[in-house]
């Protein structure tokens, strides 16, 4: 056994059985380890972004960390945003980044640089790895980093000559942290606070955001008259027909502002404070009224659905106060022009019940949550960290983690562009998503951005900057060149005929909506 099977056995031994892959030389004896363990399945991404952005994906769906494998700094350094969308999300994941052998590094070959520095940043815990032995340990010790409560990024560095050493046979456990229990004294204030008439949200996220958990808080806010709100981006929510109603609060800050107006007290349950993604000339940054009291219920590393119990047990919310769950609507499916909303409106009426429907909409997507309340239930995964470029392999990793769920990724054309790669992947694995490309062939957000800014009407420069429609850009193509079948609408008729053919069929599809 060397440093390599240390690390894959010990990856296995903790349930860590998927590694989304882009491999290069200094990770060779990790891949010859990784060939000799057929239970770990190896996902191959053509770009470090589809690596990271599947484990994040997997990670969401699956309640357990992937390993990506990453060659070196400019490996991990090409998968960082995903890694930074991840980190927001609280997402629990395991980065293997090759490095040269120890000795070699005084040579300055051209591939060094100081992984460290490049990992910090989106990474919880870093950890370079001494010698062989130090391997099993300290791959242990990064699920750990990764699976407490709420999730964390946990980026081991792994110097060839570690891995192509003898280790020992000695398979380490990682410990698992129970997550800590919510302070007496806040609980007792939230309940004074939900006593006190005082107009209430109360705002929730991360695994406050699942059914069970929102169900609880759903009777807490009937019994309370408090109104629940989830935060502007989540990891995961389990909505539609049968789950508690929630809106997020909106991303543009006039519409947020509105949505808050009036709240005099706000319960932070595993959410922020909420503030503007930016800070715009003569607008605020934090977005609840100024006099608005901020109670803690829960930090997201705790309990949520347990903290959320309490709550209920402390202002008496039992099952006698029902939650308002959505009842399951009859969506009518759209006719006409095809735009933003005919598209999620025949996605909110023809999504199948469990689909994972992953949202990088961008500005198409804003009011998705209109069309898809009261469709069949289904878990939303949105980014996270504002790093466009995470639909693709968002929705690869999610098809992963729930072979038998139908993914719907709503991708917007210019992002989507970041990441295209991640269709290969689609295809490779054959994986059961729908891509539908939002294709209005525009930075469409940023032309808003230039208005809300006050910079101006937008001149030659800037429209060259944020238009895409010269060449426009042929998906069908793209994706039938990474081995995804593909077909394009131009109308709502069209789009709804394409999106059914989809539906009744399993593996890769993507349909471009122009939009
Ligand atoms: C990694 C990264 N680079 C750049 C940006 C800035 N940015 C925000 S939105 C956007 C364009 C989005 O366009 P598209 O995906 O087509 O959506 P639309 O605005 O048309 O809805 C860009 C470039 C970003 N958020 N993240």
């Amino acid at each position: 056994m060397n440093g390599a099977d240390s690390l894959c056995d010990t990856l296995l031994a903790n349930g860590v059985d998927v590694c989304f892959a882009n491999p290069g030389t200094s990770e060779m004896h990790f891949v010859a380890a990784l060939d000799r363990k057929p239970q770990m399945r190896c996902i191959l991404g053509l770009f470090e972004g589809v690596v990271t952005g599947a484990a994040d994906g997997y990670a969401r769906m699956a309640d357990k960390p992937a390993a990506t494998l990453l060659h070196l700094g400019p490996g991990l350094a090409n998968g960082l945003a995903n890694l930074h969308n991840a980190r927001r999300a609280n997402t629990p994941m395991v980065n293997v980044v090759g490095e040269h052998a120890s000795y070699h590094i005084q040579h300055d070959a051209p591939l060094t640089s100081d992984i460290e520095s490049l990992a910090r940043p989106m990474s919880d815990w870093v950890h370079r790895i001494q010698s062989a032995d130090d391997v099993s340990s300290a791959a242990a010790a990064a699920i750990e980093v990764a699976t407490t409560e709420p999730g964390g990024i946990a980026t081991l560095i792994l110097p060839a000559d570690a891995a192509w050493q003898d280790a020992s046979p000695s398979i380490q456990r990682a410990r698992s942290v129970e997550p800590g229990a919510i302070d007496e004294a806040a609980l007792s204030r939230v309940r004074e606070a939900l006593r006190n008439g005082r107009k209430t949200v109360i705002l929730l996220s991360g695994k406050a955001l699942r059914a069970g958990a929102l169900d609880i808080a759903g009777r807490i806010a009937a019994k309370t008259g408090a109104k629940l709100m989830a935060q502007q981006s989540n990891s995961r929510i389990e909505r539609g027909a049968g789950r508690v109603v929630i809106e997020r609060v909106p991303f543009a800050v006039d519409a947020a502002l509105k949505a808050l107006e009036g709240t005099e007290q706000l319960i932070l349950v595993g959410a922020r404070t909420p503030v503007a993604f930016f800070a715009y000339p003569g607008k605020p940054g934090v977005l609840v009224p100024e006099q608005c009291d901020v109670i803690k219920l829960a930090d997201p590393g705790n309990d949520l659905p347990l903290a959320l119990q309490q709550l209920a047990d402390a202002v008496g919310a039992t099952s006698a106060t029902p939650a308002m769950v959505a009842e399951r609507g009859r969506i009518e499916l759209p006719t006409g022009a095809l735009d933003a909303s005919a598209i999620i409106q025949a996605i909110g009426a023809l999504c199948p019940e469990n689909a994972i429907i992953c949202d990088e909409a961008v500005s198409s997507g804003r009011d998705s949550f209109k069309w898809t309340w009261n469709a069949a239930p289904h878990d939303f995964l949105q980014i996270t960290g504002g790093a466009i470029g995470i639909g693709i392999p968002l929705a690869a990793g999610a098809a992963v983690a729930c072979p038998d769920r139908k993914v719907i990724l709503m991708q917007a054309d210019g992002s989507g562009m970041y990441t295209p790669q991640g269709l290969w992947t689609h295809a490779r694995e054959q994986l059961d998503v729908i891509t539908v490309i939002f294709a209005n062939r525009s930075y469409a957000i940023l032309h808003n951005e230039l208005k809300m800014m006050g910079a101006g009407t937008p001149g030659r420069n800037a429209r060259r900057m944020l238009d895409l429609d010269s060449p426009p850009i042929d998906w069908v193509h793209m994706a039938q060149a990474a081995g995804v079948e593909a077909a394009r609408a131009a109308d709502a008729r069209t789009f709804t005929d394409l999106l059914r053919t989809a539906l009744s069929r399993k593996g890769p599809f993507l349909i471009e909506a122009i939009i």
